[in-house]
């Protein structure tokens, strides 16, 4: 190989490196870590088709789960297991040459995912100072739920993360599922299926730190733009467009279509309507064969309508990322190959809506104190609690004051 042969591969590996190491004998191993307190979901990963990809130590599971309870995940089973995750993860990043931060994906309802994440973020933040957490979170949804306590453990986990997470992307299950019902056609998704949207929006918000390009637009740069401030940090997610593989050859997309689309509440991750809040700023992440004027002709459009509203100190907050690589599907899935794809992030003071929702069940339980015992008997307090709500109590207010007009 000539010199440019070897600096274009070498400047091809940097790119794919971010989330793989490459082990001397040339296996490429992701940068990634597995953490359960109970062994069968992992157990599914470590016997799974992917097996071969991982080294057991990025495996960590204990006996038993934290049953839904936040105070077990994060004090007394949480605080069994933390050194040795700390130490995993320690070994990660001693392969890294230039940590840049972390991802972190959870769900908030049960309580590994939440009580043991919070225990980890704090951790993170003591260790590796600012490196960014960002983090994408399975929020409980509206009306399907898989426990009771799921507002307990929402709000104590936002609260003490608030102030550890640069940025969380959130998405509900019920959001997902509708997703599946009306746009793929499949009526009783699975988690691998709904993983699988999931996947779709991390792929497009992590593009740009795999593959390089022109109009590429680093990740640091979107965040710049998105979090106006620090606790404002919960933008939603649109994806577009999402047609089913069965339906791929009837239709044909413009870029006007794919991003009209992300303004629509069926197109969201979450279930919150963006036609109820105010737009702080939009980051749209094209993929595909996308040229800018069609773009810029797109967003002229959005701009000219009445149905989307930006706040009175951030009027014009677009920013915009083309990355050449067309999305990749899963073969054999239910989603359609396209060629041009968008992922929408907007910080919206829509979420509240997700809050406010949560906050009320909340309130309905913690009246009568019901389920507290759970909580107290693993050490916590009561007023921990009432700390929380607290919290989240200003936090709505938070979004209340970014949306009001000068
Ligand atoms: N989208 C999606 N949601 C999931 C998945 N697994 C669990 N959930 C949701 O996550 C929420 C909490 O459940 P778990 O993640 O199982 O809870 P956990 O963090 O393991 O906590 P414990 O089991 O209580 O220790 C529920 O609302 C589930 O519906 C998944 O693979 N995908
Ligand atoms: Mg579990």
């Amino acid at each position: 190989m000539d010199q440019l042969e070897i600096a274009k591969t070498e400047h091809m590996d940097a790119s794919f490196n971010t989330f793989f190491w490459e082990t001397r004998a040339g296996k490429h191993v992701p940068r990634a870590l597995f953490i359960d307190l109970e062994p069968t979901v992992i157990d599914g990963i470590r016997t799974g088709k992917h097996r071969s990809l991982f080294h057991p130590e990025q495996f960590v599971s204990g006996k038993e789960d934290a049953a839904n309870n936040y105070a077990r995940g994060h004090y007394s089973l949480g605080s069994e297991i933390i050194n040795l995750v700390l130490e995993r993860i320690r070994k990660l990043v001693e392969q890294c040459s230039g940590l840049q931060g972390f991802l972190i994906f959870r769900s908030l309802g049960g309580g590994t995912g939440s009580g043991f994440t919070s225990l980890l973020m704090e951790h993170l933040s003591m260790q590796y100072g600012k490196k960014t957490k960002l983090e994408f979170s399975v929020y409980p949804a509206p009306r399907i739920s898989t426990a009771v306590v799921e507002p307990y453990n929402s709000i104590l986990t936002t609260h003490y993360t608030l102030e550890h997470s640069d940025c969380t992307f959130m998405m509900d299950n019920e959001a997902l599922y509708d997703i599946c019902h009306h746009k793929l056609g499949v009526d009783r998704p699975s988690y691998t299926i709904i993983n699988r949207l999931i996947g779709q929006a991390v792929s497009s918000i992590t593009a740009s730190l795999r593959f390089e390009g022109p109009l590429n637009v680093d990740l640091n740069e979107f965040q710049t733009n998105l979090v106006p401030y620090p606790r404002i940090h919960f933008p939603m997610t649109a994806l577009a467009p999402i047609i089913s593989a069965d339906n791929a050859y009837h239709k044909d997309f413009s870029v006007s279509d794919i991003t009209t689309a992300c303004f629509e509440v069926s197109n969201q991750l979450v279930k919150c309507d963006p036609q109820l809040g105010k737009y702080m700023a939009c980051c749209l992440l094209y993929r595909g064969d996308v040229v800018p004027k069609d773009v810029n002709a797109a967003i002229a459009a959005m701009k000219s309508r009445n149905s989307v509203q930006f706040v009175d100190w951030c009027p014009t907050g677009f920013k915009v990322g083309i990355n050449s690589q067309p999305p990749m599907m899963m073969p054999g899935g239910e989603m359609a190959k396209v060629q041009q794809a968008v992922c929408m992030l907007s910080n919206t003071t829509a979420v509240v809506e997700a809050w406010a929702r949560l906050n009320h069940k909340f309130d309905l339980m913690y009246a009568k104190k019901a389920f507290l015992h759970w909580y107290i008997r693993e050490g916590m307090e009561e007023e921990e609690f009432s700390e929380a709500r607290r919290d989240l109590a200003s936090l709505e207010k938070d979004y209340e004051e970014v949306g009001q007009s000068f």
